[in-house]
């Protein structure tokens, strides 16, 4: 059995659930975190003696660390991700689905003795604010020092949530045991019934940072139906006008679709006079507040970005929180002790070593970062950090953006009608494949609000649930879609993206105001280039025209697409957005 130290805390809901699970999976030691700074010192120690963590140059990456995860375990596996609800009804047909008890029993057959020999972290967490009503608490038992570290850094862990959480039986329940990484044993999986999340076989951010995807989505989405709010895929950022106006923008974007790029947007030099300031790029908490408006928070504590793309020219913040304090996953090593990936600033080394550890010259054809690597910082490090991510009500959104990465037939900005219509377009939104999750990359799939893996309950209630909660919203927030990523006939991108959005957003804020002009389409109104602020825009006239064009016949050809995907979703889906389908097929005639 287990040497446990003493445990920090009194509450026996807690205590009595940590022996029984230590009974199950047998570690050699049970470590409760408290989420000090020696602590995280001496986990790095921990990190660093076993191999788990290796040390980048002091000089240049101050207190920063190097962390390669399996070749097979690098993205997050949707096809072993499972939401096991009493019926197959309540997950839904987009959810993977196994009955509880028989789910239970297939994980403790793998769980059984799975930390022989290893150390079980307990690492007790909040996401939320601590002095917010809404925050959830969740406990996570992992034999991974790496995800006891990344929590530390991305959210808030240790005493704090113990204190919170004082002798309540309240808290999530998460297991994660990275057992023998074998993918044919691996499976993420949740029963939202009983706020518990048993995760085994990945040591992968999504798959194993049980706090992040599994709690503050999946299973928040389950509780923010139930009780009025919504739990969402989701970038804030605050943008300041030169006249000194504050306002908020939710943005919705699928996994590797630039939520953390526009979160840090900085403004061209032809919006001198703005600023735009991060409050999160993952994961958004909304509720209606007092005064009618929907209000925002980040209920996270850090960044777990994508770090191919990231340079001082697309993304300049990033690269400013990445100088010290961070630890990266699956990126490549110089021969000097620093990092590397496809899109950082400055030519390819000659020489790097890969993200599996082998030797790589430059012009080899594969990449020497994975593309789904990834950095962990805390939210501190990000100088373009807003104040009000620290205010427990959270902040008013004045627009909802949605947007995926489509080639064709979307354009770089439609807005919609109503909240119905946005609503629709939301959910019958599509995007190409990442390398975020596992599989072919740059298929066609539709992922309502950006959210399609991480709603934990059925999808057409979800979409339901949107609705009634627009009914509900007094001043609700204006929806849109976006798309950065259409590309012209030769593969290019018509638009050119990152800090040039401020364009974009600009635009919305305007619309929202009942300032900006705009184009009245079949399917929603669409800025025309002369509605754009493009003073001193490097890109073709035409080019731009084409990104914001809606082609009557590549829309025919989605509507049809989108009515496909209603019908898969089921009877579930609400009757209003069949009918908004019908209405926009009847409008737009061959
Ligand atoms: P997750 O962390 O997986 O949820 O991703 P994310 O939505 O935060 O995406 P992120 O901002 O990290 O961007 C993913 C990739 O898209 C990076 O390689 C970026 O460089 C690229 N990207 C982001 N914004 C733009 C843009 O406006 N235009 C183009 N062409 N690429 C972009
Ligand atoms: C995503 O895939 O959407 C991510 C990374 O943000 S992970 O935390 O692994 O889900
Ligand atoms: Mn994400």
């Amino acid at each position: 059995m287990a040497t446990t130290i003493a445990a920090p805390t009194t509450n026996r809901h807690l205590v009595e659930w940590v022996d029984e699970m230590a009974r199950m999976c047998k570690p050699d030691r049970v470590y409760w975190c408290d989420g000090s700074e020696a602590e995280y010192g001496r986990l790095l120690n921990e990190a660093l003696a076993s191999g788990a963590l290796v040390a980048l140059d002091e000089r240049k990456r101050p207190r920063s660390y190097y962390h390669r995860s399996d070749p097979t375990d690098v993205a997050r596996s949707e096809e072993l991700t499972f939401v096991c609800t009493p019926t197959k009804e309540e997950a839904g047909p987009t959810n993977n689905w196994v009955e509880p008890a028989e789910m239970y029993a297939r994980l403790r057959g793998i769980f059984e003795g799975s930390m022989r020999g290893r150390t079980l972290y307990v690492v007790p967490y909040i996401m939320g604010l601590p002095d917010s009503p809404f925050a959830k608490v969740g406990v996570e038992l992992t034999d991974s020092v790496y995800v006891a570290l990344s929590i530390r850094v991305m959210a808030r862990m240790g005493t704090a949530a113990l204190e919170r959480l004082g002798s309540s039986d309240e808290f999530n329940r998460g297991l994660h045991s990275i057992a023998d990484r074998d993918p044919k044993r691996r499976y993420i999986c949740h029963f939202p019934q009983d706020n518990a999340i048993w995760s085994v076989g990945s040591g992968y951010g999504g798959n194993a940072l049980l706090n992040k995807k599994c709690l503050a989505l999946r299973i928040a989405s389950w509780y923010a139906r139930n009780e009025g709010w919504l739990a969402e895929h989701m970038l804030l950022l605050e943008a300041t006008s030169p006249a000194g106006e504050v306002r908020y923008v939710a943005a919705g974007f699928p996994s590797a679709c630039g939520k953390t790029n526009l979160a840090m947007l900085v403004p061209p030099p032809a919006f001198a006079g703005w600023r735009i300031r991060t409050l999160g790029d993952d994961i958004v908490w909304m509720r209606i507040g007092e005064d009618g408006r929907l209000y925002a928070m980040n209920p996270e504590a850090g960044f777990f970005g994508v770090a191919p793309g990231t340079s001082t020219a697309t993304n300049p913040n990033a690269m400013k929180m990445l100088e010290h304090d961070a630890i990266f996953t699956n990126v490549a090593l110089t021969e000097d002790g620093d990092v590397w990936w496809e899109g950082i600033d400055g030519p390819a080394p000659d020489r790097l070593t890969d993200w599996q550890g082998r030797p790589w010259r430059r012009g080899s054809k594969e990449p020497a970062a994975h593309p789904n690597s990834r950095f962990t910082v805390a939210l501190s490090n990000n100088p373009a950090l807003s104040p009000n991510v620290n205010d427990p009500k959270g902040v008013p959104v004045s627009a909802l953006l949605f947007g995926g990465r489509r080639s064709t037939t979307v354009p770089l900005a439609l807005e919609s009608f109503n909240w119905t219509h946005g609503v629709y377009l939301a959910g019958t939104m599509g995007s190409e494949t990442t390398a975020a999750k596992t599989g072919a990359v740059g298929v066609l799939r539709r992922d309502p609000m950006a959210n399609i893996p991480f709603v934990g309950y059925d999808m057409g209630r979800y979409l339901g649930h949107w609705l009634e909660m627009g009914a509900r919203i007094p001043h609700p927030p204006r929806i849109f879609l976006v798309n950065w990523f259409r590309k012209a006939g030769d593969g290019k991108y018509l638009w050119p993206g990152y800090g040039e959005n401020m364009r974009v957003l600009e635009w919305v804020l305007e619309r929202c105001e009942g300032k900006a002009g705009a184009k009245e389409t079949p399917v929603g109104w669409t800025p025309r280039p002369s509605d754009l602020e493009l003073r001193d825009l490097a890109a073709d006239p035409a080019a731009v025209e084409a990104s914001v064009r809606v082609d009557r016949a590549e829309w025919r050809e989605e509507l049809r697409l989108q009515g496909r995907w209603l019908d898969e979703l089921g009877p579930t889906v609400p009757r209003a957005l069949r009918l908004q389908h019908d209405l926009l097929e009847a409008s737009l005639p061959a």
